[in-house]
């Protein structure tokens, strides 16, 4: 059976992610910070699943430990056929000149350097194997800026620079890379984003149908099981109401 890795299960897409490849008879490594939720799923998915199922909880911001959980996954687990760099998050929404710079740091450290530090773990078995897939969630938001979005924005344009840029490098060694690129999915993306502001956050998705985090994972289990010669690049996709980051038809509630 196949196996992919997903960093940020706990929660939105990567959680659904993992229950639909589980679903599918892959093996899953679930990974997040919150302990109680991803021993919760394990024992979900072992439940209803016949796949098997193994968590690691990290922080992707923190080097060595990304490091040290996964080398410290067992031989067999290091077969990873898709990273899912999946963990990521926004935090305030505000002008530049007005920002806030911890969650700067914290945006950066996050989107950034954490997709590369799991990556860069990941990437050699992925070449002593030679085959792998490494999908990594990107955003509308890495394609166009929005007004408030600055450094989020940038975050997510890095991704994508990054995705172009393992894509070159990984050619030779027959590793397939992608970015999946959504508009506004409901997840706890905008709760995070609040600081727990619910009703704020709520209105994120008020007036028109977002995008479902199972929308976003069927597409990332689309993506993943394309045949060996087939690498999808990159894949946006937005609610109906949504034309790009500042072009959305909502209706009076
Ligand atoms: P959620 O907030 O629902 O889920 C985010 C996940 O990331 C959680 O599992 C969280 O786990 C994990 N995470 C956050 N910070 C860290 C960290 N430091 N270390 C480890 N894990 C972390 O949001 P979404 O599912 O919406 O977001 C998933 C990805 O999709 C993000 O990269 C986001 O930028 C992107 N995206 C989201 C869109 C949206 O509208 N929702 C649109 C486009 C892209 P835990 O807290 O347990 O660590
Ligand atoms: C999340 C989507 O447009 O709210 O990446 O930034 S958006």
């Amino acid at each position: 059976m196949p196996t992919i890795l997903i960093t940020g299960a706990t929660a939105g897409i990567g959680k659904a992610t993992a229950y639909l490849f589980a679903r599918h008879g892959w093996n899953v490594i679930i990974t997040g910070r919150r302990a109680d939720r991803l021993k919760q799923m394990e024992e979900e998915i072992q439940s209803l699943t016949n796949s098997k199922v193994l968590s690691l909880c990290f922080d992707v911001r923190n080097r060595n430990d990304v490091i040290n959980y996964l080398n410290s996954l067992p031989h067999d687990w290091k077969k990873i056929d898709v990273l899912l760099n999946n963990a990521g998050l926004a935090q305030g929404l505000s002008t530049i000149q007005e920002g806030n710079i911890d969650d700067w740091e914290t945006m950066i450290d996050t989107n950034v350097k954490g997709l590369l530090y799991v990556s860069r773990a990941v990437m050699p078995w992925m070449i002593e194997r030679k085959q792998g897939h490494i999908i990594n969630l990107s955003s509308i938001a890495g394609k166009e800026a929005y007004p408030k979005g600055n450094v989020y924005c940038s975050t997510k344009f890095a991704v994508d620079a990054i995705t172009k840029s393992m894509r070159i490098d990984l050619l030779e060694h027959g590793i397939k890379v992608t970015s999946i690129n959504p508009g506004a999915v409901d997840t706890e993306f905008s709760l995070i984003r609040f600081k727990g502001d619910a009703e704020r956050a709520s209105k994120t998705y008020k007036g028109y149908e977002p995008l479902h985090a199972q929308d976003v994972a069927e597409v990332i289990y689309f993506a993943a099981t394309r045949p060996p010669h087939v690498c999808l690049n990159e894949i946006i996709l937005t609610p109906l109401a949504q034309a790009n980051t500042s072009q959305m038809i909502k209706k009076a509630e």
